[in-house]
């Protein structure tokens, strides 16, 4: 009993650095700073609990049955060779597993056809930004706003904005963790991703899809202002930054790194043309549905 304590503790002595690290303000996902990603923190809070309803009774059995069944001198446990069945166990063994599922399944269906929707408690009208990932940077556009920027994007905060996403190079990721959880950007197609930030504050994103050498620096930043705040930044890129033309287009295209840049306008319909181009004619409706 003695040797298994201390095995036990220096188990726990390495495992505590790691159960510790989950405090800090780094671990995004539970940090969860808008709605969207509330909703996704509480269902991983109740799947964790639901899941240890099953977990911690099995663990706790298998070291009861360890030490009572033991073949060892001197113990006294019941040893029945003709034992089959027991129905009252099989109903408790299959019956809370298959009550967990169900209400797993019931829960996780019911948050994925809410997250499809915009939050719901908002009052503000949605602001769109179309999204596409390249070799390797991030492209922001601001269709009702005409400016695009380049490895970050501004937000107004308690709003939802309903971020459109394509690819215009390989398959990859857009996700904000603290705002929300992932979403693919595909060639071809348009995905749709509603987010939206409580406090102003700068929010990391990154792609969360390897898309090959540089991937690691497809980093950005969500920078949601107060609605003023938000207004001001538009004017001051629209004012003072470069247009995005259709060769500066062309540019970011190819395979580089890039820092935050802005446009003051860019070509008009250039992300329906990246949908588009790689065959994104099939996804009309969805284009407009997802545009308008
Ligand atoms: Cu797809």
């Amino acid at each position: 009993m003695k040797r298994l304590w201390s095995r036990l503790s220096v188990l726990l002595l390495f495992t505590m650095p790691l159960l510790l690290t989950g405090c800090g303000e780094r671990y995004f996902v539970l940090n969860s700073a808008g709605p969207v990603a509330r909703v996704e923190r509480n269902l991983i809070y109740t799947s964790i609990a639901l899941t240890l309803i099953v977990v911690i009774p099995v663990i706790v059995l298998m070291f009861y049955i360890i030490h009572r069944f033991r073949d060892k001198p001197g113990n006294d446990a019941p040893y029945e060779p003709q034992w089959s069945e027991n129905k009252t166990l099989e109903i408790v063994w299959w019956g809370i597993p298959i009550v967990i599922i169900g209400i797993l399944g019931t829960l996780t269906v019911r948050d994925t056809f809410r997250l499809v929707r915009p939050p719901a408690n908002v009052t503000g009208k949605p602001l769109t930004v179309q999204v596409t990932s390249l070799n390797w940077k991030w492209l922001f556009q601001y269709p009702e706003q005409n400016i695009a920027t380049v490895n970050y994007c501004a937000i107004p905060t308690n709003r939802p904005v309903r971020f459109i996403l394509t690819s215009n190079a390989p398959m990859n990721s857009f996700w904000v963790p603290q705002l929300g959880g992932q979403e693919y950007t595909m060639p071809g197609m348009a995905m749709r991703l509603w987010l939206q930030a409580d406090h102003p504050g700068k929010y990391f994103g990154s792609g969360a899809n390897f898309s090959g050498r540089g991937y690691a620096h497809m980093k950005f930043n969500v920078v949601a202002k107060p609605e003023g705040g938000f207004q001001q930044w538009v004017n001051q890129v629209k004012s003072s930054a470069p247009a995005l033309t259709v060769s500066g287009y062309h540019d970011l295209t190819k395979d580089s790194v890039m820092k935050e840049t802005a446009y003051s306008s860019f070509p008009p319909g250039s992300f329906e043309r990246i949908v588009r181009q790689e065959g994104g004619m099939y996804m009309k409706h969805k284009l407009t549905e997802a545009t308008d």
